[in-house]
């Protein structure tokens, strides 16, 4: 066991627990990263609740919400973090494994602070329904991320994410990854979003995604056909959406820095701090919490 406060400690071993040879395309690091967004991205900013605060997946009515399928098995692979680390909470630890699988598949630094606390029962578990659905279009993107208190330069940047991972048939439904290295973070999803050409495509489960394969591959050697969601595609045909699109598309670096500011942000939703970075109070954690 660490010492408590000893964060460096928990980052290595949250390192240790992201190269998973049999597991997808071998890392853990996208489903670390889904983990993150999902215990933030139940923020409501105007009645201040929900957020990554409470680690409210450890229950059922936050868990098995079918936004969340797949994501035990992150919670799964940081079981063993939690129990060398046993001081960390899990909300704490859940947002950190976001940072450092970022990082680590050759993303940005991503600025984490500590002090979140953990829910003692289910009362203060967000309703169902707060995260998005990928089968509509920009202005439910809008009408989610704006909930939040995103612009639309942060709801473009956040969606970069979709560098990483894939989509599972018996998870959300969708099926493939999105780019030819999903394990490897950089600002490749917005130049073949923008670049190839998306074909319509209704899988067997009736899920509707874009597919693209490409066309000169030889039958033998085609590869997994990459996908785009429907709110991916949505960017494009959007004005006010589209040129940043565009941006990150040409500009890794400004796709990096503005990432790593945006992600930032999502993991400290609904958390306030004195000007040392100590959570001060939360108006959102009222009660109901230990620390
Ligand atoms: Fe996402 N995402 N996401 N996403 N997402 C899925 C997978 C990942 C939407 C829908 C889906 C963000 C925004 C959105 C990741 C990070 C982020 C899947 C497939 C769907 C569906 C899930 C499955 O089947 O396993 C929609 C809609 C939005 C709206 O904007 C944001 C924001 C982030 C992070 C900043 C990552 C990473 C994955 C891959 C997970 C994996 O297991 O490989």
């Amino acid at each position: 066991m660490s010492q408590p406060g000893d964060y460096d400690a928990v980052r290595k071993d949250i390192v240790a627990q992201l190269k998973k040879p049999d597991y997808d395309d071998g890392s853990a690091g996208p489903v670390f990263v889904r983990l993150a967004w999902h215990s933030a991205g139940t923020y409501d900013a105007k009645s201040d609740t929900g957020g990554s605060n409470g680690a409210g997946m450890r229950y059922e009515a936050e868990g098995g919400d079918p936004a969340n399928a797949g994501l035990q098995v992150a919670r799964a692979f940081l079981e063993p973090v939690k129990e060398r680390h046993p001081w960390i909470t899990y909300s704490d630890l859940w947002t950190l494994a976001g940072a450092v699988a970022v990082k680590e598949m050759g993303g940005p630094d991503v600025k984490w602070l500590p002090g979140r606390t953990d829910f003692v029962d289910d009362s203060k578990v967000p309703p169902r329904g707060r995260l998005p659905d990928a089968a509509q279009g920009a202005d439910h993107l809008r009408h989610i991320f704006y909930r939040m208190g995103f612009n639309d330069q942060e709801i473009v940047a956040l969606s970069g994410a979709h560098n990483l991972g894939r989509g599972h048939k018996d998870r959300s439904g969708f099926d493939g990854p999105w780019v030819n290295n999903p394990t490897r973070f950089s600002n490749q999803y917005f130049r073949l979003l923008l670049n190839l050409d998306w074909k319509p495509r209704t899988l067997s489960n009736g899920v509707k995604q874009f597919n693209y394969s490409d066309p000169d591959a030889a039958e033998d050697e085609k590869e997994e056909p990459l996908m785009m969601l429907p709110t991916d595609v949505s960017l494009l045909s959007d004005n006010s959406f589209l040129p940043w699109v565009k941006k990150y598309a040409e500009d890794k670096e400004l796709f990096f820095q503005h990432f790593a500011d945006v992600f930032a942000k999502l993991l400290e939703l609904g958390i306030r701090r004195d000007d040392k970075g100590s959570v001060v109070n939360t108006d959102n954690v009222r009660g109901g919490y230990v620390s």
